[in-house]
């Protein structure tokens, strides 16, 4: 039974969300739904490190983002961060890997902090295959950028759908070359056709700040809101495209994706493409003859529309 939502963030509103069922020992991220059970959202649940992630918070990220994907409900995906900070009182969206815990092999699991028996006694990486997971959802992801979006946390508002951001708090900051890290793939190759080879160099090779309203200047960022009304924002752009046929949203992301994605995004377009055709007669007639140990017969079905 889905559960009232408590408080987890300034600019969060109680009376919108419950607790997604099963988030409840979730500690590194928060995940609700709305009423209606059609919109998502997943927040960064780390303030006080500007929401860095460990393996952990990527495991319930991964969790919580597939969780949404499977549920046939669930139309959009608000990724978030909750603040701000008890610490300073600064916001943030995302800071990327937890450099306290980077090891030669890449972010370690601690002892405590949930991992338990998954725990890799490797170092992980995985947040490239959260970025997948959105990348290749049939559902738009909007980023939902309250402060920081710095480093692995800057991918992936690359990587989301949609991008909106705080006028007062949100920044960004590709710091990877800061910390002898690089995202040579869509936080770094696909931003560059998101903006521009020479935009996207600078803010990698410079690794300067950028204000909400020069990263939207940039064709980085789809809208700069005022800071108090950024979720009431986002759910309506939620509940906006929710208005339109899914289909249609999920087949133009899946398009959207085709060109930049090379024989993955054909096949992920094509998948969907062959989901369809399986409802046309013409697919029943080809299922039908075989079930049947006949001959099909294709003549009601024309070679040109
Ligand atoms: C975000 C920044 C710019 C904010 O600066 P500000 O506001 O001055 O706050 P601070 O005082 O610096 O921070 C407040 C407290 O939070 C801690 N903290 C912040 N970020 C992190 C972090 N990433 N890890 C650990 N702690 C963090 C501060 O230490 C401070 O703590 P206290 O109060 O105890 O002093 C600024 O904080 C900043 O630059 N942060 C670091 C950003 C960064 O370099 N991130 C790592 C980049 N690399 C990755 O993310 C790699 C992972 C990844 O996604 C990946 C994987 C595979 C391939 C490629 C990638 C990729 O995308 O890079």
């Amino acid at each position: 039974m889905a559960t009232e939502a408590a408080f987890v963030s300034e600019i969060f509103d109680p009376a919108e969300w419950m607790l997604a069922p099963g988030s409840e020992a979730m500690t590194d991220i928060t995940y609700h739904h709305d009423r209606a059970g059609q919109v998502a959202r997943i927040a960064f649940n780390r303030p006080e490190v500007r929401n860095a992630f460990r393996p952990h918070t990527v495991d319930e990220l991964y969790r919580a983002l597939d969780d949404a994907r499977q549920n046939p409900r669930i139309g959009v995906v608000l990724l978030t961060g909750n603040g701000p900070s008890p610490k300073d009182g600064g916001w943030a969206f995302c800071s990327g890997g937890d450099q306290r815990i980077r090891g030669r092999d890449g972010y370690q699991y601690a002892e405590g902090d949930g991992a338990g028996a998954n725990a890799a006694s490797t170092g992980r990486l995985h947040i490239l295959e959260v970025q997948r997971l959105i990348r290749f959802m049939p559902k738009v992801v909007i980023a939902v950028v309250p402060g920081w979006a710095a480093g692995g946390g800057h991918s992936l508002h690359v990587v989301c759908d949609l991008t909106i951001a705080s006028a007062e708090h949100a920044k960004f900051k590709q710091t990877d070359a800061d910390v002898g890290s690089f995202d040579a793939g869509y936080g770094s190759a696909y931003f560059a056709r998101q903006i521009g080879q020479k935009n996207a160099r600078e803010v990698f090779f410079l690794a300067r700040e950028y204000s909400a309203q020069r990263a939207y200047e940039m064709g980085a960022v789809n809208a700069v809101v005022p800071h108090a009304s950024l979720e009431v924002e986002a759910l309506d752009w939620a509940r906006t495209i929710l208005t339109k046929s899914p289909t249609a949203i999920r087949m133009l992301k899946f398009a959207f994706n085709a060109v930049d994605d090379g024989l993955v995004g054909q096949q992920v377009f094509a998948g969907e493409a062959t989901r369809l055709a399986y409802g046309t007669d013409e697919a029943v007639e080809g299922r039908d003859s075989f079930l049947e140990k006949r001959a099909p017969d294709w003549a009601p079905f024309p070679y040109h529309y």
